[in-house]
């Protein structure tokens, strides 16, 4: 195993502990509420956005203590995207993270109320301990996820999203929908690890969030391909989706051969933000390379 698969199999190993002990307990009611939270967060995903958050922090020489709550808000609106994105409503899928999704477990009710909650809690773990040095930074932290989700980020993104079934979308207005839907919460993850750690430069906060958008929009560059070209044993979810719901892709639009050369491009752009600050910034570099590579 390299150094930076180490670290992040180290990470993932810890957080899921640490998602553990931050969700409700099965055995207090509502305990199927409960359990549908836990069977959605537990066991499964990549954890890119908590590695993200991790890796900002180190930069920052943030206390992981700190970074762990900003993460596991973040991995706990991501869930509850997933959750409700799954529904007949949205997208009407049966598979995620390698399992039923949560309305096929449990029904749609509590799928629903599955997302509500982790919403909710996500802010609680942002707001009921000192994750800044000083509370105008920290009530900046709880603004910033709350914009990054809701209909100016993701929430708006998706809205987006279902509007754009069987239309022929412009590389401009994908690139809004995809910078929304999916990269602001890429971009909060890393900007909320960078919080928690000491102060940097404005300047330097800038070039994090850039970083942030080049592998924000990367991230999802990399999802259309491998939409198109993995299959569904690979993914833990159901491939070709977006070509059976007739969704713009960037593979639709532009073809293959140009998705990746744009996942490349956006690539080279996240480093050249990076370059500043030196070895400090190793492990978002690593967290780039596995954003545009990954097969998964
Ligand atoms: C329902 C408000 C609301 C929003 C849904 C994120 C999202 C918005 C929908 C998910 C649909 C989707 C497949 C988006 C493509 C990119 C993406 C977010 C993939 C899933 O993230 P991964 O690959 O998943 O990080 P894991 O399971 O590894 O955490």
């Amino acid at each position: 195993m390299s150094d930076f698969q180490t670290w992040v199999h180290a990470h993932q190993q810890r957080f899921e502990e640490v998602l553990r002990e931050l969700l409700p307990p099965a055995d207090i009611a509502p305990q199927r509420l409960h359990a549908a939270m836990r069977y959605s967060v537990l066991d499964g995903g990549k954890r890119v956005r908590p590695l993200l958050a991790f890796a900002a922090g180190e930069l920052a020489g943030a206390a992981l203590a700190r970074v762990n709550y900003a993460a596991a808000a973040v991995e706990m609106i991501h869930a509850y995207s997933l959750v409700h994105d799954d529904m007949p409503c949205m997208d009407n899928d049966v598979l995620r993270r390698g399992k039923p999704t949560c309305h096929v477990e449990y029904d749609e009710a509590t799928a629903l109320l599955v997302g509500d909650a982790l919403q909710s809690l996500a802010f609680q773990m942002l707001s009921e301990t000192a994750l800044a040095d000083d509370s105008a930074r920290q009530l900046q932290m709880v603004k910033l996820l709350a914009t990054a989700s809701g209909s100016r980020g993701m929430a708006g993104g998706q809205a987006f999203d279902l509007a754009s079934v069987g239309k022929q979308l412009s590389i401009s207005e994908l690139e809004f929908m995809h910078i929304h839907k999916t990269g602001a919460l890429i971009r909060a993850a890393i900007l909320l690890g960078a919080y928690c750690g000491k102060d940097m430069t404005e300047a330097q906060f800038g070039k994090l969030d850039h970083y942030g958008k080049c592998v924000g929009l990367a991230f999802q560059v990399v999802d259309d391909v491998l939409d198109a070209e993995a299959d569904t044993a690979t993914l833990g979810k159901t491939a070709g989706k977006d070509a059976d719901n007739d969704k713009p892709t960037y593979v639709t639009l532009l073809g293959a051969a140009a998705a990746k050369k744009m996942a490349a491009e956006l690539h080279a752009e996240a480093l050249q933000a990076l370059d500043e600050f030196g070895d400090k910034a190793q492990r978002l570099r690593e967290l780039a390379d596995f954003i545009v590579m990954r097969k998964y």
